[in-house]
């Protein structure tokens, strides 16, 4: 998230204040228009704005997004609302539901059930799971038939943290919950459990 370095933003600040002065356009800044070129939208029938200037016009757009997007992930971030690792964002809506439900939601949301493939992502999980003090189910099930645990994409786990002695279930287990602690534990998929998405 802290991504851009402080030159990077200084000149962004001055390119956007170029571009607002000079197009008095609020929000997405444009380029200003140059004499005998159409503008971005161009005109049908003729030419458009040379490709370098639509280029760095695009440029412009996608990294004043970037620094809106990086802002916004900064206000939900220090409101606790979502955790960050790597390229993944993890949310809970702080609903308790069975399973389907849960995955149900977070696939409404454009989403996926929360499931850790490595120790830093458990983390994350723990610390919504922590910030609720609810159990939650993870985006892991047993196959329907390989009576092996695996991403519910059918993709097979890369990283595990079970509980000791588990999984016990022996197939009547099929969903997997994770503790308080941080550990997992094979459970029945029709508990209610608080609900932590992926996106
Ligand atoms: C419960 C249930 C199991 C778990 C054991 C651990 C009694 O069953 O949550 O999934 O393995 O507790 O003691
Ligand atoms: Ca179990």
């Amino acid at each position: 998230m802290l991504f851009y370095s402080s030159y990077m933003l200084t000149a962004l600040a001055a390119l956007l204040v170029t571009c607002h002065a000079l197009q008095k356009l609020p929000g997405t800044p444009r380029l200003p228009s140059v004499p005998g070129l159409p503008g971005r939208d161009g005109l049908k029938g003729q030419s458009r704005l040379p490709g370098l200037l639509e280029s760095l016009d695009a440029q412009l757009v996608l990294l004043n997004l970037k620094h809106r997007l990086s802002r916004l992930e900064g206000v939900l971030a220090l409101n606790g609302k979502i955790k960050e690792v790597g390229e993944k964002i993890f949310a809970s809506n702080g609903k308790e539901v069975d399973f389907a439900s849960a995955l149900e939601s977070c696939e409404e949301a454009g989403g996926t059930l929360a499931a850790p493939t490595n120790e830093e992502e458990n983390k994350a999980i723990l610390s919504i799971v922590k910030q609720y003090n609810r159990y939650a189910y993870l985006g892991i099930k047993e196959g329907e038939t390989s009576d092996r645990f695996e991403y519910i994409n059918g993709k097979p786990l890369n990283y595990t943290n079970w509980h000791q002695y588990e999984p016990n279930g022996k197939g009547t287990e099929k969903c997997v919950e994770i503790y308080t602690d941080g550990r997992w534990n094979d459970k029945k998929c029709n508990q209610y459990r608080l609900t932590i998405c992926e996106f």
